[in-house]
């Protein structure tokens, strides 16, 4: 009922709206004036209505930034997203000073040179010396971006120490699957060829460096202050890893190996004090639309000290653990009557079956 009155309201307001200008336009042939007609009070009009609406623009664009800082990301919580933030917010800092320059300059000329018969323009076809201003400024401002952010880039992606913990995160429609390299930090290999119902990244159980590798679902772990190494596949189509809080992104390419290394430097706990929100979360994204239910491809991650870290990682079983805990009862001893009896053959199929998927 409520939503049908204030259609109402608004459908009347209309109408009233056209009929109050109807009534303009009928008393302006009555006096004989032409409606279409500017004259100089209302060039006047229009120029104080674009100070007001102007001056509102450029203030509602600064309080609305300030009111909707909350709204953002909070602090960046990896050693290299801070000089992320810094550079940001080095640029919003020019972006705001072009922006806030210009836009007063725009809003005030043409307010106060609006159209006034007795005002005749001043025509120049050419000045040197402000072609040179607006050419040589936004250059070295735009230079100086540019070298700020590849130098800054150039220390991000710089090569690793060996030892640096490796975790490769799998992406498949429509989840993720972290595997954590083990006690030899080298991934086994794998091959999409392998992959099977039981084997989804296509593990090769016969290398040995596959062994102590460790998979994990839903949610993974990191050790805070210290510098990990993520190799980034796709079994499908390209996802892309995002990791907000760590200001960490990079695409999953089927058939390639990417990788991004970062350090975190803030436990989940003390993001959750920071942030004054006992259930905030780190969280890592697909941020490539994928398919139908790329919405809920996420995992979630804790970021721990190192010991927590490590009984939370020792309580996972590696493959080798796993591949025993799932393999078949030594077989029976197969005589030739068990394997004339139909119920017993049937048995043996089964667990030939199980092994070979292994
Ligand atoms: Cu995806």
């Amino acid at each position: 009922m409520i939503s049908f009155l204030t259609f109402l309201v608004i459908v009347l307001g209309l109408i009233t709206f056209g009929r109050i200008i109807r009534i303009f336009e009928l008393s302006a042939q009555l006096r004989g004036t032409d409606v279409n007609a500017v004259n100089a009070s209302d060039n006047k009009t229009h120029s104080l209505l674009l100070l007001i609406m102007g001056s509102a623009f450029v203030f509602m664009v600064f309080y609305m930034t300030y009111i909707m800082k909350d709204k953002l990301l909070p602090s960046a919580a990896s050693e290299h997203g801070v000089a992320i933030d810094t550079l940001f917010k080095f640029n919003w800092a020019i972006l705001g000073t072009a922006f806030l320059i210009t836009h007063v300059l725009l809003i005030f000329f043409a307010s106060k040179y609006y159209f006034k018969k007795e005002h005749k323009p001043v025509f120049f076809a050419h000045s040197t010396k402000l072609e040179l201003i607006w050419t040589l400024i936004p250059a070295a401002v735009l230079s100086t971006i540019i070298v700020y952010g590849i130098s800054k880039w150039n220390q991000i992606v710089a090569p690793v120490e060996d030892n640096v913990m490796v975790i490769e995160l799998y992406a498949k429609q429509f989840d993720w699957t972290a595997r954590y390299a083990g006690d030899d930090n080298q991934l086994g290999k794998a091959s999409f060829r392998a992959v099977d119902g039981n084997n989804t990244l296509g593990i090769d159980y016969t290398d040995p460096q596959s062994a102590d590798d460790i998979l994990v679902r839903n949610e993974f772990h990191l050790p805070v202050g210290k510098e990990v190494i993520f190799k980034f596949h796709s079994r499908d189509v390209i996802h892309s890893a995002y990791m907000p809080h760590f200001r960490a992104q990079m695409n999953c390419v089927p058939g390639m190996t990417t990788q991004f290394h970062f350090k975190p430097i803030k436990t989940t706990e003390e993001m959750r004090v920071e942030t004054a929100n006992d259930k905030f979360d780190y969280i890592l994204l697909c941020n490539k639309i994928c398919g139908a239910s790329h919405f809920n491809m996420q995992m979630n991650i804790i970021v721990e000290d190192e010991t927590s870290f490590r009984q939370w990682l020792g309580s996972k079983k590696t493959i080798a653990e796993d591949l025993k805990a799932a393999a078949p009862a030594p077989p029976v001893e197969v005589t030739t009557d068990s394997l004339s009896a139909p119920a017993d053959s049937a048995k043996v199929h089964a667990v030939t079956a199980d092994a070979s998927k292994h």
